[in-house]
């Protein structure tokens, strides 16, 4: 049975805990669905706070799994409506993440699956390439997709991610119907264990 709960909430890179332990990140445009991934994959209602309305959550929040590594939730990008200063404060906040951590095994790069990747979608994904950090693609809202939306989304999103191959390092995955939750958590598992 998996472990998680709130270890911490970082407003400030000052305020970063000194873990020790591996951390996955969790990465992606505002409302994609990350808290509620988060929440579906560890069987939670309302650990990770979530809503319809974007830009939800705004800090980082460390959650520890199973006393082994930190699942971090990071604010998305991208929110067409927040002002200027928030926007700065979020994208410093990102950065400054990134580079102070130096225990992150994996990102998950969360994309919704019913449109094609932003120019911030490819600005993340190329980021993390060039840093060398291993990522999952997760194709989010699966639910709202049809066989044939499905295999367009999958096509569509390889095309402009090179890197990834559906079903390897990339799953569609839903909140709502449990689409990807075995795959994704055995991802996990494997990339914790080859760390
Ligand atoms: N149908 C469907 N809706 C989803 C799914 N995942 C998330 N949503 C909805 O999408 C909205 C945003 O979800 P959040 O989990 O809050 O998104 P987020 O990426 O954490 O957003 P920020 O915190 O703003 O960055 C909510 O209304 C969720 O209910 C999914 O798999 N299927
Ligand atoms: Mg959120």
């Amino acid at each position: 049975m998996e472990n998680i709960e709130l270890h911490k909430v970082v407003f400030s890179i000052k305020e970063l805990p000194a873990t020790g332990l591996p951390e996955i990140v969790l990465c992606g445009r505002s409302n994609v669905g990350k808290s509620s991934f988060i929440n579906s994959l560890f069987n939670k209602k309302n650990l990770a706070k979530t809503s319809s309305t974007p830009g939800k959550t705004r800090s980082i929040n460390y959650f520890l799994v199973n006393n082994a590594y930190f699942l971090v939730d990071l604010p998305g990008y991208g929110f067409a409506k927040a002002s200027k200063t928030d926007k700065e404060k979020w994208e410093r906040l990102i950065n400054d993440y990134f580079k102070a951590s130096k225990n992150i095994f994996l990102a998950v790069h969360l994309v919704d699956s019913r449109h094609t990747p932003t120019a911030l979608d490819v600005t993340m994904n190329n980021y993390l390439a060039s840093e060398k950090i291993k990522t999952l693609v997760v194709l989010t809202k699966a639910d709202k997709l049809n066989q044939a939306e499905k295999s367009k989304a999958a096509k569509q999103t390889t095309a402009i991610f090179p890197q990834i191959e559906i079903n390897v390092n990339s799953f569609f995955y839903s909140s709502v119907s449990g689409t990807g939750h075995k795959e994704v958590m055995n991802f996990f598992k494997k990339s914790l264990q080859q760390h």
